[in-house]
């Protein structure tokens, strides 16, 4: 029989996981066939084995499913704020770090400093902080979480980004990209992210923030010689604005590329123009730097 590839942790039987999770084997064996949670490794002899990361997603499924959201809805969760890959290797518990942040607690800003000393600062917003938002988000709209709550993480996330924007080191290219959420749209964590992943590549960025009208973003973007101006749309409230961001951006000469991320925006239909961006804040940098770089003005040469 072999033994699927457990990398350097034990991978656990059913029973070593039921008995780390408190989660029946019955329990496990229907969620898993239902719902998709716990994953298993299969043996050649088609035995179930898990890695350790399925712990993690085990007791979240069993939190929610406590907390009342029916199992379908709790594998959802488990799945959205839990990859199976990245939850083994997060050296604390995300769920620690999520009760702090709602409760405007700074200690959630020395956990979320922690493990930007041992993991990229990209991978604690990929795996930690951008699903705790979600996550916020889902609780909220069932109303187990109040505004206040959201609120304080909000703000606590927002200032969390600031700092770490602040650490890094001056921009070694001449690319520079515009970043904001137009007229209507006040979601602004996501770019915000963002924008720090941009930075880090060593590009230039000018985040403008959120609920601005159309026509001070093109004004930003000529001033600054924008390589690129990305717009964010997490909701259709900024859909007008949006639209007429663009329509005032594609009346600049020389032309500036234009590209949109965010949940409702790359859900919609644009014109050629309009770059959709991956969700994922790694694809879209590299897309939107490369863009950006193509288009960046050249200092023309000195003659003579
Ligand atoms: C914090 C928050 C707020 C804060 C925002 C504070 C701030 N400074 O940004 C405030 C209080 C302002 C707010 C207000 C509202 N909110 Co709100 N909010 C949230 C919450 C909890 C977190 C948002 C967040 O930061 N997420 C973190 C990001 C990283 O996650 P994400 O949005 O899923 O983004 C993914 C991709 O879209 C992409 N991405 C996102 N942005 C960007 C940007 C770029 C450039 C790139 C490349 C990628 C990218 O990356 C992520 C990875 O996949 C979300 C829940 C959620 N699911 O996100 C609700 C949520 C977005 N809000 C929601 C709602 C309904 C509202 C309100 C209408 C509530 C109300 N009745 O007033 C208002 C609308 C205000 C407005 N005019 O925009 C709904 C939207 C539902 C919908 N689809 O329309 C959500 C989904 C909550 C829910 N589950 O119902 N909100």
């Amino acid at each position: 029989m072999s033994e699927p590839d457990a990398g350097t942790e034990p991978l656990l039987r059913i029973g070593q996981l039921s008995e780390q999770t408190g989660v029946e084997v019955s329990t496990l064996r229907t969620w898993e066939a239902r719902y998709g949670v716990p994953s298993p490794l299969r043996t050649g002899g088609g035995q179930r084995r898990y890695e350790p990361g399925e712990i993690n997603r085990v007791r979240a499924m069993r939190r929610f499913s406590e907390a009342g959201y029916q199992a379908s809805e709790a594998a959802r969760l488990v799945k959205a704020t839990w990859p199976a890959a990245d939850a083994s290797s997060l050296p604390v518990d995300r769920n620690d770090i999520a009760s702090l942040l709602t409760e405007g607690d700074l200690d959630a800003l020395r956990m979320m400093d922690d493990l930007v000393a041992k993991l990229p600062v990209e991978d604690v917003i990929d795996d930690v902080i951008a699903p705790i938002m979600r996550e916020v988000g889902e609780r909220w709209a069932k109303g187990a979480l109040s505004v206040a709550e959201e609120h304080a993480a909000s703000a606590l996330v927002g200032s969390w980004l600031g700092a770490q924007v602040r650490g890094v080191p001056p921009p070694l290219s001449r690319t520079l990209i515009v970043t904001a959420a137009p007229q209507g749209e006040r979601h602004e964590l996501g770019l915000a992210m963002f924008g720090l992943f941009l930075r880090r590549q060593g590009v230039h960025v000018v985040h403008l923030g959120s609920d601005l009208p159309g026509q001070d973003i093109a004004l930003i973007a000529e001033r600054k010689k924008a390589g690129a101006v990305c717009l964010s749309g997490t909701t259709d409230l900024g859909a007008r604005g949006m639209r007429d961001t663009i329509e005032r951006l594609r009346a600049l000469e020389p032309r500036i590329p234009i590209a949109v991320a965010g949940e409702w925006a790359i859900n919609q239909s644009w014109s050629e123009d309009v770059a959709v961006l991956s969700s994922s804040f790694r694809e879209a940098g590299a897309t939107l730097i490369d863009l950006a770089t193509r288009h960046t003005y050249t200092v023309p040469a000195r003659s003579g």
